[in-house]
């Protein structure tokens, strides 16, 4: 392959969007010929990590195997998304730096919407359920989220819609000789 692997990490609270964007961007490099692969909840959490739980030590083995795991698909000339939580700034360096060490790019991309617009749209229930006490350490409820402070791409879902998104990350790449 001519193409070059990047790993961009999608992170945000749930329900922010970074599975709508990460499915339409991928879409998006696959109509473009582009080598592309989609890591999220339903193909690594019922799979690989289904042995985890929410519990901070499980997010950080979910994170950790999701970084090595990007890494590869990278090395094999993939762009490679992944759409998790990733609540953790400590977790996502890790994985950053795991790629950094490879000569592989990383390109965070922080889905941000405010908890009260993502607690709107609760589309699964979720929220009104951790406001409930039914599910524990529900992330911006019961569980922290760390919002990262430099990420490469910033994207307020609540003001910015997924044509857009899936537009100014493929500028990013493109202007960063990726596609
Ligand atoms: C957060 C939870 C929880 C708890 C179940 N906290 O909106 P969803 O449903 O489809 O996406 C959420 C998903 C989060 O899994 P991740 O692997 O992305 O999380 S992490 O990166 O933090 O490891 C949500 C659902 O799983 N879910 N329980 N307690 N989200």
């Amino acid at each position: 392959l001519s193409q070059k692997g990047v790993t961009i990490w999608f992170t945000g609270l749930s329900a922010s969007g970074k599975s709508t964007i990460a499915c339409a961007l991928e879409q998006h490099l696959l109509h473009l010929h582009r080598f592309a692969y989609r890591l999220d909840g339903d193909n690594v959490r019922f799979g690989l990590n289904k042995d985890l739980g929410f519990d901070e030590k499980s997010r950080n083995e979910n994170i950790r195997r999701i970084g090595e795991v990007a890494k590869l698909f990278a090395d094999a000339c993939c762009i490679t998304l992944t759409a998790f939580i990733s609540p953790y700034r400590a977790d996502r360096a890790v994985a950053r730096a795991l790629h950094e060490q490879a000569g592989i790019a990383f390109v965070e991309v922080f889905v941000d919407a405010p908890l009260n617009v993502v607690e709107q749209r609760d589309p699964k229930g979720l929220y009104k359920k951790a406001r409930a006490g039914e599910i524990k350490d529900f992330t911006g409820i019961s569980a922290p989220y760390e919002a990262p402070d430099v990420p490469e791409i910033h994207i307020r879902t609540d003001e910015c819609d997924v044509t857009e998104a899936v537009r100014r990350i493929t500028e990013y790449l493109s202007e960063k000789s990726f596609i």
